[in-house]
């Protein structure tokens, strides 16, 4: 048993109940919170350890990750959806390649160290599944299929299989393999079918890009646009495969993480099992349209932040994706949007993963972190902590201290 001392306890719970000069009385989950000399009269034998004037809060959970495509810098094109697509579909094979088993540690290694003790990673290839399955962290980690020509369905469809497979032999509870239908416009519905149908009858998780570019609206509304010029490169006249509301049907039923859904309606979404992952830097490169985060929180639709991967970010350091969104949104007044951020990063990450952590109170599993400390209005303390800090001073997983 440990208790930790700090100024600040942020609990992420519904209510954003703030502790001051407080301790967390935890193993692998939480005890409770008390006074300290409270908590040291009750539990004597416990490590104590005095985290000073610091910040205590459950840590992060960054939903989705493309770790196989962190060799990339410069090699993809930014500014246009179909154009940045394009040029990944040409480099990706190679870029996974040239990720090697190092470069991916060391990002695991960035993200931990902003907080991060837990991923939700987009496998497109399964090259890093064991690196996740041997890192500290926990990873849900959603094998991916897609594919759009009718004749590969098959092969496309054993490929997965056999690196889902793959994957399932290293489950544990910190490592949880769950299913990913890369997006409309790039998986025949056959696929989805076989796909969600899976996930239902194996209760997996399921991951899906989906509505992220003004491209993608134009394809799945009305058939036209730049999407058709490119896929008419491949096809003759082609046809997008669904609407977006035929496309959501598929997932009736499956918890799944929807992500980007800047031309998303809401409305199409089953609220107790579907979300939204968001991921502003990647929305600002990849084109020139946001999410409507302000209604995504008005009108209470769950979400949770994600950096994206390599291939369209410049950093997974946690930290400086959410202080990105505090620059990309302005509809909500600032302190809120930063309490906002702080719940879809902790609390609301963690419904839509169905996973059993996310805010610190008795029961949860206990995954902390700790940030450094500082003199502030309270009203302002999840602001100031995301614009301050740079990185978490330590990090607990399961209760267990991380070495970084
Ligand atoms: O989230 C971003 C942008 N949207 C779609 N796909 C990807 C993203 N980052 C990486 N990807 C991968 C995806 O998993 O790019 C490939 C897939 O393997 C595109 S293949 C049409
Ligand atoms: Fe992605």
């Amino acid at each position: 048993m440990k208790i930790l001392k700090a100024k600040w306890i942020l609990t992420c719970d519904e209510k954003f109940k703030i502790h001051r000069d407080k301790a967390v009385v935890f193993d692998e989950k939480i005890e409770e919170i008390l006074k300290p000399n409270e908590a040291r009269e009750k539990y004597p034998e416990a490590e104590f350890i005095d985290c000073g004037s610091d910040i205590a809060m459950p840590a992060f959970i960054n939903t989705h990750t493309h770790l196989e495509f962190s060799a990339n810098r410069t090699h993809l094109i930014y500014g246009d959806f179909v154009k940045w697509v394009a040029s990944i579909v040409n480099a990706r094979e190679e870029l996974s390649k040239q990720a090697l088993e190092t470069i991916i540690e060391k990002e695991i290694l960035t993200m931990m160290k902003s907080g991060v003790a837990t991923i939700g990673e987009i496998s497109s290839f399964g090259t890093e599944a064991q690196i996740c399955a041997k890192s500290p962290a926990r990873f849900v980690f959603f094998n991916e299929i897609l594919g759009a020509d009718k004749n590969t369905i098959d092969a496309n469809i054993d490929k997965f299989s056999e690196r889902f497979t793959r994957s399932a032999e290293l489950v544990s509870d910190l490592f949880i393999p769950a299913v990913s239908v890369h997006a409309p416009y790039s998986t025949h519905p056959e696929i989805t079918k076989f796909a969600t149908d899976f996930a239902r009858d194996n209760e997996l998780l399921m991951s899906s890009h989906f509505m992220e570019s003004n491209h993608e609206r134009d394809w799945l509304k009305h058939g036209k646009g730049a999407f058709k010029e490119w896929l008419g490169a491949f096809l003759p006249n082609p046809k997008p495969f669904y609407s977006p509301k035929s496309y959501i049907e598929y997932f009736k039923g499956v918890r799944t993480l929807f992500t980007h859904c800047v031309f998303a309606d809401f409305k199409l979404f089953d609220k107790k099992l579907h979300s939204i992952t968001h991921c502003a830097v990647s929305n600002r490169l990849l084109g020139r349209d946001r999410l409507k985060l302000t209604s995504v929180i008005k009108n209470g639709y769950l979400f949770s932040i994600g950096t994206d991967g390599l291939s369209s970010n410049i950093s997974l350091n946690f930290l400086d994706e959410l202080r990105a969104n505090l620059f990309v949104h302005d509809g909500l007044e600032l302190s809120k949007l930063a309490r906002e951020l702080l719940l879809g990063a902790t609390n609301r990450a963690a419904k839509s993963l169905d996973l059993n952590l996310g805010e610190l109170s008795s029961g949860k599993i206990a995954d902390i972190a700790v940030f450094k400390g500082f003199e502030c209005d309270e009203s302002q303390l999840a602001l100031q902590l995301i614009l301050q800090s740079k990185n978490a001073k330590s990090l607990y997983i399961k209760g267990k201290k991380c070495n970084f």
